[in-house]
């Protein structure tokens, strides 16, 4: 058991290509923008009393550098990965490796789509997974994960 208070701040990572969230696509994804959405999850989380770290990165190693520091600076991750969610066992060994417990966010409902993007390399190693509730879904995660945190660990 370790001495140390779980830090009170959530890591959110977005993947490759949201920086283009509300500039096109609009039908698929909405016209809210990642500025909107980085607000939506610090709202969220200082209604709990936490804190974030945002990142968005369309290089790989960039979110995989995030989520390892994030093992000692936070309590929680909310991913939505992009197209990463369908190619990356690195993501999904980032994810356990830090052993922090992971939500997975997709703004739009995956299963209505393309049949690749039903797949996901994250899914099998997330605490639950949200898609299709626009961005509404990462005010969701946020609220699940921090009930999730004062629960004791699952048997
Ligand atoms: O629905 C989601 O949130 C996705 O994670 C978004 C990814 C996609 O590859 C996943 O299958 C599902 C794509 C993010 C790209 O976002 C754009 C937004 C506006 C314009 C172009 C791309």
């Amino acid at each position: 058991m370790s001495i140390h208070a779980r830090p009170r701040r959530l890591l959110l990572v977005n993947g490759p290509n949201l920086n283009l969230l509300g500039t096109r696509e609009p039908a698929i994804y909405g016209s809210t923008t990642l500025a909107d959405v980085e607000q939506v999850v610090a709202v969220t989380a200082a209604e709990f009393g936490y804190e974030i770290t945002a990142v968005q990165s369309n290089h790989e190693g960039v979110l995989l550098d995030a989520i390892h520091e994030a093992r000692s600076s936070c309590a929680a991750v909310v991913i939505n990965p992009g197209a990463l969610t369908h190619t990356s066992v690195a993501l999904r060994d980032a994810l356990t490796g830090v052993g922090l417990p992971v939500a997975e966010v997709h703004i739009s409902n995956v299963h209505r789509r393309e049949e690749f993007r039903s797949h996901s390399f994250i899914s099998g190693i997330a605490d639950f997974v949200v898609a299709g509730a626009g961005i509404h879904g990462y005010a969701f995660a946020v609220q699940q994960l921090i009930r999730t945190l004062g629960e004791p660990p699952a048997p």
